[in-house]
């Protein structure tokens, strides 16, 4: 074991899901290693303990797997679970972490981040109840990175990941696993594989696209004992730059899919996942299901799913995401909550029995099988969903929409401008906010503005500055947030919300619906002038 000496870098501070850097800031000489100390260092519990520890396969992947084995050997973990390749979905590490009752995990992706040798890079350390680690904790491990004068790692040759087998380095056990089984069992406890098989039986035509990332493998395995043809599984193979594009399931990024799904003959149903497997997108014949409806519409029908047939406790929804599974969780007579954007913050809630399922407009969804959003669990749902109701995603959608009334919603991504144009924007809107109550835009006259703080109802910690909201007496709404996912610039996010109830129009178009929402969002924060652009760069 060898005590190398190290000096602290700046910025090492994880933002909504880890820490996010471009692979260039990763791959000098000790970035990686201080922050792997650092996490060793803030989780005690690590030491003499099991580590989960996978990636989604992006360029450096493999490298950064051997040096936290050597790493995790010097600092006394006990034991290491590594996927196949050093492959392991989110998802699956959570699975994993909790299955075998691991002390915590690590994951390497930058998610829907672009990855390749000039893309990004990331790491999150996920907690013992299978979760992304508390802000206590990504805090303590920050701190930690400011102060580090040194860092533990043992001279050994690297592992052979592509066996599955048993080894050690020195005293530690290291063990290389299938990166699909644990995950798919779970998948296959929780639902109706017969009757999704049946599906595809009677001719219900199908396309997933794995974006050349992580969810190829578990999509072949699971999806093929479905009986889904690969020919349906599209991008499929992962790639260390993905193929060059953006692992990010939206209509700019899996074009391929939204083409497929909006052409005259197109599939019944799509599907995407993200770079690490936790996001989802659900799509009919030309029909892209928002992640808020999604949500709101596998909390109305999860009672119809084996895994979920004894009802839904409670439910939760990041901020800016939709009220509309707040309006299924008033009809069901179950609490529902309102969290800051990040998973992290369902934790707690999870943990404590007072929901079974939460997500969020990023394109997450997912339940307490888990405690990561979910990718594949979400499209197996609404897979179930299609197959016991016997409707098409269509009108599964539509019915929905009759019932519970519209929540026209879409974000509006300015990305990559400079970071004091985005908080301008952000300070403009927040120097405001006393003063906007009451006053009249058009037919919208303006009822609350705030900046939302959460109280944790579980621990009561507090979490403040997590994004400015502007309702209207309509109920509509709009909400101003930076992303903490990016690594070049600011992302300034506008969230657009309008309420049609099921009497209403309900096949508007989306954007035109929410055309008044955005121009006095537009208005209010100078935001052409501000950030000098003429329109969002991405929206979804
Ligand atoms: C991460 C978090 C999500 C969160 C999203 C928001 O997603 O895990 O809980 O909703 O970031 O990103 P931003 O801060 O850019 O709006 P992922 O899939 O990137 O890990």
């Amino acid at each position: 074991m060898t005590v190398i000496k190290t000096t602290p870098f700046e910025g090492q501070k994880p933002g909504t899901s880890g820490l996010r850097k471009t692979v260039k800031t990763f791959t000098q000489p000790n970035y990686l290693e201080n922050f792997v100390q650092a996490i060793f260092d803030c989780v005690p519990e690590l030491r003499g303990s099991l580590l989960v520890l996978g990636g989604d396969g992006r360029f450096y992947n493999d490298k950064a797997i051997h040096i936290i084995l050597r790493m995790a050997a010097a600092n006394g973990v006990a034991r290491v679970l590594v996927g196949q390749n050093g492959i392991l979905s989110t998802p699956a590490v959570s699975a994993l972490i909790r299955k075998y009752d691991a002390a915590g995990g690590i994951i390497l992706s930058a998610s829907h981040n672009p990855g390749g040798p000039n893309g990004d890079f990331g790491i999150k350390f996920n907690s013992a109840n299978g979760g992304p680690a508390p802000e206590s904790v990504t805090n303590a491990i920050y701190a930690r990175t400011q102060i580090i004068d040194n860092y533990e790692i043992l001279s050994a040759q690297d592992v052979d990941l592509s066996a599955l087998a048993k080894t050690k380095m020195s005293e530690m056990d290291i063990e290389i696993i299938d990166s699909v089984r644990d995950y798919q069992e779970m998948m296959e406890m929780l639902f109706d594989f017969s009757a999704i098989s049946n599906l595809f039986k009677s001719g219900m035509t199908f396309c997933f696209d794995a974006m050349h990332a992580v969810t190829g493998p578990y999509a072949k395995s699971i999806f093929g004992k479905l009986g889904v043809p690969d020919t349906s599984l599209i991008n499929a193979v992962p790639l260390a730059d993905f193929g060059g594009g953006h692992p990010d399931p939206n209509p700019v990024y899996a074009k391929a899919l939204f083409e497929k799904m909006f052409s005259e003959d197109g599939p019944d149903f799509g599907a995407a996942s993200d770079g690490d497997g936790d996001r989802n997108i659900v799509l009919g014949r030309k029909l892209y299901v928002s992640p808020s409806d999604s949500l709101a519409i596998i909390a109305a029908n999860a009672h119809l799913v084996p895994g979920y047939n004894a009802g839904v406790k409670g439910i939760a929804r990041s901020m800016p995401t939709s009220r509309a599974a707040d309006l299924v969780a008033e009809k069901l007579g179950v609490p529902y909550f309102e969290t800051p954007t990040g998973w992290k913050f369902f934790g707690n809630l999870l943990d404590d029995g007072q929901i079974t399922l939460c997500g969020e407009e990023s394109a997450g969804a997912s339940s307490d099988h888990i405690r990561e959003k979910d990718g594949l669990w979400a499209i197996l749902m609404w897979l179930n969903i299609v197959a016991a109701r016997r409707q098409s995603v269509v009108d599964i959608v539509n019915a929905h929409w009759k019932e519970y009334g519209r929540n026209y919603y879409s974000r509006h991504d300015y990305e990559e401008i400079e970071n004091t144009k985005a908080e301008s924007v952000m300070q403009g809107l927040r120097d405001q906010l006393d003063d906007l109550p009451g006053k009249v835009f058009g037919a919208e006259t303006i009822s609350e503005a705030t900046s939302f703080t959460y109280k944790d109802p579980v621990d009561g910690s507090t979490s403040e500055n997590q994004g400015l909201m502007v309702k209207f007496e309509s109920g509509s709404r709009f909400v101003f947030r930076l992303s903490g996912t990016g690594t070049v610039g600011a992302t300034l996010r506008l969230y657009l919300e309008k309420y049609e109830p099921g009497d209403g129009k309900l096949d508007g178009d989306l954007q035109e619906t929410l055309a008044p929402i955005a121009k006095i969002a537009a208005e209010i924060t100078k935001l052409n002038a501000l950030t000098g652009r003429v329109g969002p760069t991405t929206i979804s």
